[in-house]
C-alpha cells in the first residue's frame, strides 16, 4: 500500500516541491488549503497546478481547531508535514499576533488534533535559523541557544517547544528541522532573493529602472528548495525522532546575492541599487550560517546546488517569466 502524507501549507514554495518529491517516492499526497474570499485558483494554485490531479486537497485552516480535526477524522495518514505558516519575518513585524496566532496556535491544533486520532502518524515541523536570531555561536548547530529577534522567530521556537512537548509527553515520532533561508523560482516574491531577481528581469527588460532594498549587509546561508525538502523527508524516515539543523554552511550578504544576480544579466547592481529605509526591519538577524555536520552524517543529506547556480536560475527563470509576459502584451498592443 503507497504511504499517505498530509502536507500543511502544499501552496507554497516547500509544500509544491515536497509534494512532487513525495509524489515521485509513490505516496499519495493530500494537502491542507485554506478558504479564501475570492477564489482565484490560477494565482493560489500557481505552484502546484502540475500536480492538481494527483494530490487530495481539503480545506481547513490553521486558525480552525475543528477545519483541522475534521481532516485527521476523515483520512488517516502516515506522515504529516507541518509547513503552513505566516513566514514573512517582516509582516511578522506589522502584526505580530496575527503571526503568533497563526503559527503557534495554528501548530498546537495540528498536533493535538493528531494526538488525539492518529498518535502513530509521524509529524515534522517546520522550523527555521530564525530561532537563532542574535547567533550566541558560529555556526549554528543543533546544540546552539535560540535568540529570537522577531515575533516570527518567537513563533518558531514555540513551535520548536510544542513538537519537543509532543514528543516526550505522549511518545509522538515528531520532530523539528531547522532549516536555513533556502530560495527556488518558486519563492514569495515579498523575500529578498526573489525580490532582487525579479528586480533584475524587470531591469534588463526595461520594465524598470532601480531596485530598493533594506539592510544590504545582512547574511545568510541560502539554500534551494528542492535540496530542503529531501532532508525534511528524510527526517521522517529515521528508526528515532531526532531535531536537525538544515544549512549548506556557506554564507553571504545580500550584497552579494545582487552582485552575481544583476552579473548574470551582464549589469552592474551599483548602477541600479538603492537604500529605502521602510525594509529595514526593527531588530536585525544579522548572520546566519548553519552547520550540517549532523545532517550530513545521520541522514545522509546533501544539498546538489552551489550557490551561483542557485541565484543563476532564479535570475533565467524570472527573465524568462518577464519576457513571455512583456511579448503577450505586445501582441495585446498590436
Ligand atoms: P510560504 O510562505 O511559501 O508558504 C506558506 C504556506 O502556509 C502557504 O501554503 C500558505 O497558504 C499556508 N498558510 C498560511 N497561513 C495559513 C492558514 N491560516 N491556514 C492554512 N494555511 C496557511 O512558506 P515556505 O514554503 O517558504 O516555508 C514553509 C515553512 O517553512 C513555513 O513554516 C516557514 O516559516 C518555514 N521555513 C521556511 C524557510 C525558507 O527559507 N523558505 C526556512 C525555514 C523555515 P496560502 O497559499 O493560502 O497563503
Ligand atoms: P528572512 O528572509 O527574513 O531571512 O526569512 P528575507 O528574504 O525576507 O530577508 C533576508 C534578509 O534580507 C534583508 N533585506 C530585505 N528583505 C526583504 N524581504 N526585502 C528587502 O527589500 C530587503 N532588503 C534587505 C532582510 O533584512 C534580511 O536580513 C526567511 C523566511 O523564509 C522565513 O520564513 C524563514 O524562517 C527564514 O528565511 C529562515
Amino acid at each position: 500500500m503507497a504511504k499517505r502524507a498530509l502536507i500543511t501549507g502544499i501552496t507554497g514554495q516547500d509544500g509544491s516541491y515536497l509534494a512532487e518529491y513525495l509524489l515521485s517516492m509513490g505516496y499519495e499526497v493530500h494537502g491542507i488549503v485554506r478558504r479564501v474570499a475570492l477564489e482565484d485558483p490560477e494565482g493560489r494554485f500557481a505552484r502546484i497546478s502540475h500536480l492538481l490531479d494527483r494530490l487530495v486537497l481539503h480545506p481547513a485552516s490553521l486558525e480552525s481547531y475543528p477545519s483541522i480535526f475534521q481532516v485527521f477524522h476523515k483520512e488517516k495518514f502516515d506522515e504529516c508535514y507541518h509547513l503552513a505558516a505566516q513566514s514573512f519575518v517582516a509582516e511578522s513585524f506589522s502584526d505580530g499576533f496575527s503571526t503568533m496566532n497563526i503559527n503557534i496556535n495554528g501548530t498546537h491544533y495540528v498536533l493535538a488534533a493528531l494526538r488525539e486520532l492518529q498518535p502513530e502518524c509521524r509529524f515534522y515541523f517546520a522550523g527555521s535559523s530564525e530561532m537563532f536570531g542574535k547567533v550566541e555561536e558560529v555556526p549554528q548547530r543543533e546544540s546552539t541557544r535560540f535568540h529570537p529577534r522577531s515575533p516570527y522567530g518567537i513563533s518558531k521556537v514555540a513551535g520548536f517547544d510544542l513538537t519537543r512537548n509532543y514528543r516526550e509527553a505522549y511518545g509522538i515520532f515528531a520532530v523539528t528541522g531547522m532549516l536555513f533561508n533556502h530560495e527556488s523560482p518558486r519563492r514569495g516574491y515579498e523575500f529578498v532573493s526573489r525580490k532582487i531577481s525579479m528586480g533584475v528581469a524587470r531591469i534588463k527588460l526595461g520594465l524598470a529602472d532601480k531596485l530598493l532594498l533594506g539592510n544590504m549587509a545582512a547574511k545568510r546561508d541560502w539554500g534551494h528548495a528542492s535540496d530542503y525538502v529531501r532532508a525534511m523527508y528524510l527526517m521522517l524516515q529515521k528508526d528515532s525522532p531526532e531535531d536537525f539543523v538544515v544549512a549548506t554552511g556557506e554564507t553571504h550578504s545580500i550584497t552579494d546575492f545582487c552582485e552575481l544576480a544583476f552579473g548574470e544579466v551582464g549589469l552592474d547592481y551599483r548602477d541600479y541599487v538603492a537604500g529605502d529605509e521602510k525594509f529595514f526591519r526593527p531588530a536585525e538577524v544579522d548572520l546566519l550560517i548553519g552547520d550540517p555536520s549532523l545532517a550530513r552524517e545521520k541522514l545522509n543529506w546533501e544539498q546538489t546546488y552551489t550557490f551561483p547556480q542557485l541565484v543563476s536560475e532564479m535570475v533565467r527563470s524570472d527573465v524568462a517569466q518577464m519576457s513571455a509576459k512583456a511579448r503577450i502584451l505586445n501582441q495585446v498592443d498590436v
